[in-house]
């Protein structure tokens, strides 16, 4: 992986960065620029939403369940609602699919660019004033102009994202994102309502000591390899660590070295997790990181969609971690 990229230096704003980088994005410029622009736009909005979670009547159930069966919070439906507004207006994505919306929508216009989004990640630690997060895809248009979306628009594998990311709500909240010419990291600076350039070029260490994973889940894991592997955590005295929140678990497991596993349980035969929604994205920032994401057979970047809300096992973080998982005996 290229990585010399990076000259501008911590402290420039989102905006800045986005502009100086503007040439590697091959083919429009000025679009791709704005529909990020648009994405933190409207991680601002929620941000301000989130800071105000425990104040006024937006914690709790709204008593609709999404296509996945979850009861959706009043919170995922805010920020679903924020995201989809913003990506609607500005003319540069024709189409968007939301891990809250049965199915795609169609923008009706000459937009380049899909959109993948799960708006609020892990929104069950909302009530409870624990980090959550947005995850988002970015893939170019693939029917011809003035013809209508179709699946096909949106069934694309994770290699052909342009560009993915998620923002933390967390102590800080941070967006981070690639472009597929490495990651870097923003953290939000609420006086002055400015993501600003904080951690230049991450990359994820190869080998690491941190495993997580919802051990509560252990009985009903049928893989005999993640069995082992939990083992070798144990006896290796690794340090176990989960929040529960994806991109909590997973920004953690980024800067320090580590490894998330979602393996196949008894109530999620396929895992639990979604394949267009949370770990394409993932995976396209921790490969560009230097590290690796697997379903325990192939890389989750190669797999072929076939339906919008598919989900996925998923093994993610620094490369030896993930490679170990997959060995047959340990
Ligand atoms: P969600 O999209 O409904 O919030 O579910 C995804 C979340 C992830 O953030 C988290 O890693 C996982 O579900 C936790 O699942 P579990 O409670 O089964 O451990
Ligand atoms: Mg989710």
């Amino acid at each position: 992986m290229e990585n010399s990229r990076i000259d501008l230096p911590i402290g420039v704003t989102l905006d800045r960065f986005i502009k100086s980088n503007e040439n590697e994005y091959i083919g429009a410029v000025g679009a791709f620029s704005q529909l990020l622009r648009d994405i933190a736009l409207a991680a601002k909005v929620v941000n301000r939403e989130l800071n105000k979670a425990g104040l006024i009547d937006i914690m709790g159930n709204a008593g609709i369940y999404n296509s996945g069966g979850d009861e959706q919070k009043k919170l995922d439906l805010l920020a679903n609602t924020r995201f989809i507004r913003a990506l609607s207006k500005g003319g540069e994505v024709c189409g968007i699919i939301s891990e809250e919306n049965e199915s795609f929508i169609d923008l009706e216009n000459n937009g380049k660019y899909i959109v993948a989004i799960d708006p609020l990640d892990g929104s069950s630690n909302i009530d409870v004033n624990v980090s959550v997060g947005t995850i988002f895809s970015i893939y170019k248009r693939k029917s011809d102009f003035g013809k209508p979306l179709s699946e096909f628009d949106f069934l694309q594998k994770g290699r052909d994202q342009k560009a993915a990311g998620y923002i933390l709500f967390g102590p800080s909240s941070m967006l981070v994102y690639t472009t597929g010419n490495g990651v870097n990291g923003f953290t939000y600076e609420p006086s002055l309502g400015e993501f600003i350039l904080s951690n230049i070029n991450i990359t994820c260490s190869q080998n690491g000591s941190i495993y997580s994973i919802n051990e509560g889940l252990s009985k009903s894991i049928k893989d005999y390899k993640i069995i082992n592997y939990l083992d070798f955590c144990k006896e290796s005295g690794y340090t176990a660590r989960y929040i529960g929140s994806l991109v909590a678990d997973f920004h953690r497991n980024l800067l320090k070295g580590g490894v998330y596993l979602y393996p196949p349980t008894n109530k999620f035969p396929n895992g639990k997790l979604r394949l267009m929604f949370e770990a394409n994205a993932l995976a396209f920032v921790i490969e560009q990181a230097g590290g690796k994401a697997r379903n325990g057979e192939m890389d989750i970047l190669d797999i072929q969609p076939t339906t919008i809300h598919q989900t996925t096992p998923l093994y993610i973080g620094s490369s030896d971690m993930v490679d170990k998982i997959e060995m047959p005996s340990l």
